[in-house]
């Protein structure tokens, strides 16, 4: 009897569309996102010196979708009183926020440090502390100081240097108040995005050939920056350091497709895989695949040396085990089709040497092409981490969904809870080890090359207004709950009245 009625109960909450589990472990942590140069504006005040993304969108305005730029942004240098405000309203854990390199050290390097990007940070730091608000700082969120640009930027190995003394430097002045850092925001952006193609500054469209000597760097850099940490500064800060690794993630179109199934591996491999698996997996390095990949596709170019190689067993050392937690930005899931050259894939390239063609058709709608709403592909992801890296513990670093800018942003909360369920289904069926979560983003911020055309705010911002007013969207009270309850709301007034499901029926 029992028995029938926990599984008409089961089918009833299914047709219903409720979640088999809403409450979080004891424990887990809440927060919400932003980076220093989508939010701080003050781009060449006291002191601050030209960053990646001031150059681009000065010089090229018209790579950028609505012609906006950072320039003020939402104006967090002169009101991050403010933003300490909201997220004392939404009553969270801990605030993730960048540190803007430009700002602390204007020519990149060590010689001069600029007092007033100290002075800033540990106003915002103390300001957050007051609130009993844990910041977790990332060091490097894609505003490279222009000046380090010049001289090759990621591409350049020397990178290595003047990054762990930019992360020297801020581990001394602000690590006494916090406890948890990450060193790299989304390492394949960083190369892929900058080095291998246009789509993030500073532009530089070497494909398939810049976007792997910029890995090589990043990764070595993030590992230097780890040991500097681990043996200077933890014995006496006691924190944790870790990088946030995005992902799309791919599935085979045809889940009953062994070809597909195979390639969607491999894409996996080449895009999550290629900065996770040097750092998380047992063996490190690069993935065996990628090596394979891009050593064959370099021989029918007619090269002598790969594109890509594999790291000496000196870096291979220096580098596996260099994250205390895996931080994961997740969006998205894309699906493979099949084998061969993608339609969109420059040679050579990144995409080419994966042998694969994607596809982008899968899911809900979002306002970024590239962010299709698919909630259980993220459960496949983190259950995939899981058993590729030998239970990590997990940290999600950004998640969250793009809009117009409405105020009732059912959408984005129908994404947030989806994802969330996702989360507690993996955490619990699975036993996968997810510490915390990050909404991405705590206010409508400057969306790279979407400009502000792209909105992933909890809160609005009137950009149009000198004040840049901010708006709590209704988003913004879900999240409020949630961090109050630690269970997802389940309150209809958060779900889209056209969707409502009539209970009284
Ligand atoms: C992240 N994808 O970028 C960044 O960390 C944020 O600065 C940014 O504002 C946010 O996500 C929204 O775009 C991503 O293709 C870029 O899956 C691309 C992808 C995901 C995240």
């Amino acid at each position: 009897m029992a028995y029938w009625t926990t599984i008409i109960g089961l089918l009833a909450l299914t047709q219903l569309g409720l979640a088999k589990y809403t409450k979080f472990p004891e424990g887990f942590t809440f927060g919400v996102a932003t980076a220093s140069h989508q939010i701080e504006g003050a781009w060449n005040v006291s002191g601050k010196s030209e960053n990646v993304w001031d150059r681009l969108t000065h010089t090229r305005p018209w790579m950028i979708a609505d012609g906006t730029n950072g320039d003020i942004a939402c104006d967090s240098y002169n009101r991050y009183r403010e933003d300490v405000e909201e997220l004392v309203y939404l009553g969270v854990d801990f605030y993730r926020l960048s540190l803007s390199w430009a700002r602390i050290l204007p020519t990149g390097r060590i010689d001069y440090v600029n007092p007033d990007g100290i002075r800033y940070y540990n106003d915002l730091l103390n300001a957050l502390a007051e609130q009993n608000i844990e910041p977790l700082v990332t060091l490097f969120h894609w505003d490279l100081p222009q000046a380090l640009q010049d001289l090759g930027g990621w591409a350049n190995p020397r990178m290595i240097d003047y990054f762990q003394d930019y992360a020297d430097l801020c581990f001394r002045e602000f690590g006494d108040r916090i406890k948890s850092w990450i060193t790299f925001n989304e390492p394949y952006e960083i190369c892929e995005d900058a080095y291998g193609d246009e789509k993030k500054a500073p532009a530089i469209d070497s494909h398939g050939v810049g976007n792997y000597l910029c890995s090589d760097t990043l990764l070595k850099a993030h590992a230097e920056v780890f040991h500097l940490y681990n043996e200077t500064y933890r014995p006496v800060q006691n924190g944790n350091i870790m990088i946030s690794i995005n992902s799309i993630w791919y599935e085979p179109s045809d889940p009953a497709d062994a070809e597909q199934v195979a390639l969607a591996e491999i894409a996996n491999q080449f895009k999550f895989g290629w900065f996770a698996h040097p750092i998380f997996s047992e063996e490190g390095g690069y993935p065996a695949i990628m090596i394979e990949n891009v050593a064959r596709q370099s021989a029918a170019e007619g090269l002598r040396i790969p594109r890509l190689q594999q790291f000496d067993d000196y870096w291979i050392d220096r580098i596996r085990g260099t994250s205390d937690i895996l931080g994961i930005n997740h969006y998205t899931t894309h699906l493979i089709t099949g084998p061969g050259v993608d339609p969109i894939a420059k040679s050579p390239s990144w995409l080419k040497d994966i042998g694969a063609v994607t596809t982008m058709e899968v899911g809900g709608d979002s306002a970024s092409e590239w962010l299709r709403i698919v909630p259980t592909g993220f459960a496949n992801l983190l259950r995939w981490c899981k058993s590729s890296y030998n239970d990590p513990p997990i940290f999600i670093t950004e998640n969250g969904c793009s809009d117009r800018g409405e105020l009732e942003d059912y959408n984005r909360i129908k994404y947030f809870n989806d994802y969330l369920t996702e989360i507690l289904n993996v955490i619990y069926d699975d036993g996968v080890n997810v510490l915390g979560y990050t909404a991405w983003t705590l206010m409508d911020n400057f969306e790279w090359r979407a400009g502000f055309s792209e909105r992933f705010g909890l809160y609005y911002v009137n950009i149009t207004d000198p004040e840049r007013p901010r708006t709590a969207k209704l988003s913004a009270d879900y999240y409020k709950q949630l961090c109050a309850t630690r269970e997802i709301p389940q309150d209809d007034r958060f779900k889209d009245p056209a969707l409502r499901v009539r209970t009284e029926l």
